[in-house]
This record gives structure tokens, sequence and C-alpha cells, in this order.
């Protein structure tokens, strides 16, 4: 298996209870092994399986969740 750690730009949150519900939402998703979200940097760094699932999912739920992620440039 191949971990791979991906830090994103997430945006839309508003308070610590958004970070906590965009961290739920990549826990649900299997092959995430970890993530952790920030909303006063508006930051998710996530830690996943890439043989179970990709970064384009993992953005696509917190897309699904009502905020906004996308890869740094
Ligand atoms: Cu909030």
């Amino acid at each position: 298996m191949a971990s791979r750690t991906v830090e994103l730009e997430t945006s839309g949150m508003h308070c610590a209870s958004c970070a906590m519900l965009i961290d739920m939402t990549l826990a649900d998703i299997t092959g995430v092994e970890s993530s952790r979200t920030d909303h006063t940097s508006g930051s998710t760094i996530v830690t996943f399986d890439d043989a179970e699932t990709s970064i384009e999912a993992v953005i696509e739920a917190i897309r699904g969740a009502g905020y906004e992620a996308s890869l740094p440039e």
C-alpha cells in the first residue's frame, strides 16, 4: 500500500465545527487514514491509501459537504 499525505486549501468554513464536519466526512471514505482540517488556516491535511481512494475523491467529498477544496498551486 502506498500512503500519500496531501495538503489541500479548504474554504467556506466558519468555525471549528465546520472543520470537524469535514474530518468526519473524510473519515467515512474507504482508504482515508487520517485528516486534520484547520478552519483558521483554511487547510486540510489528509493521509490516504493511493490504492483505495484518490485525492479527487477527497476533494469531491469536501465539496459534497458544502465546502470548497483545491490543491495548492
Ligand atoms: Cu462552522
